[in-house]
């Protein structure tokens, strides 16, 4: 049974963890538990980069991870390798404006996988939300050093820009978001945060997580 219904994405996002090997100091599946005994309330395997696991070495990370999340109804969304999420039955997908249509995807995940996409500009946002894609990760907002081809960053500018328009898809945040920075991202109109690095490098990874918690619940308006 997937962890979480589509339509039920909105709570969910709330503090939407993503990693990959290359992320963590620690073991990552080590650095996931701690993160779900933290709170977060959604996560992304983003297996990326040179030293990025491939083949059966990603399937068997991927299926571990997922195994944790599962049994801690976590919803487990891939990024961008949509054979790895049919192949493991994962709750959804992340995907960019360079992968496959949002349109192609629901086809082979069907009605009720979570499709998500990045957006960085009101028309790709707009494109996504016609497309049928059930939230968007807006970004980068501050500088990243996790992803190489990021764009530049851009503040909350396109949340805001969104939400004057009545545009009432779930958003997350995304790029350089630190504990600090969490309030005025919410402030500005999402439903959540995602986070890599202040998160996966962490020196306590559930404390780190608490915080964000504790941070996002005083400053959430989208409740
Ligand atoms: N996507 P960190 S920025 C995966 O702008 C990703 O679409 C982005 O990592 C986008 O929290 C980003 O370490 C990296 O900055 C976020």
């Amino acid at each position: 049974m997937p962890a979480i219904h589509s339509d039920n994405i909105r709570h969910a996002l709330k503090l939407y963890f993503i990693m990959g090997s290359i992320n963590c100091k620690a073991n990552p599946l080590h650095v996931l538990s701690e993160a779900i005994a933290g709170g977060i309330t959604i996560f992304q395997f983003r297996e990326k980069g040179p030293t990025a696991l491939i083949g059966q070495a990603k399937f068997e990370l991927a299926k571990q991870l997922q195994t944790l999340c599962q049994a801690h109804r976590i919803p487990f969304i891939v990024n961008d390798d949509i054979d790895l999420a049919i192949a493991i039955g994962a709750d959804g997908i992340h995907v960019g404006q360079d992968d496959e249509p949002v349109s192609s995807l629901r086809k082979r995940l069907g009605p009720h996988a979570i499709i998500g996409v990045s957006a960085h500009t009101l028309e790709e946002a707009q494109q996504a939300i016609q497309d049928g894609a059930n939230y968007l990760g807006v970004g980068p907002i501050y500088p990243t050093k996790s992803k190489d081809d990021a764009k530049e960053s851009q503040g909350t500018r396109l949340i805001e820009q969104l939400r004057a328009q009545g545009i009432l898809i779930p958003l997350v945040g995304i790029g350089g978001i630190t504990l600090d920075k969490a309030a005025c991202i919410l402030h500005a109109g999402v439903d959540g945060v995602s986070v890599i690095s202040a998160i996966a490098q962490a020196d306590s990874v559930r404390d780190v997580t608490t915080q964000f918690i504790r941070e996002i619940e005083m400053n959430q308006l989208n409740v």
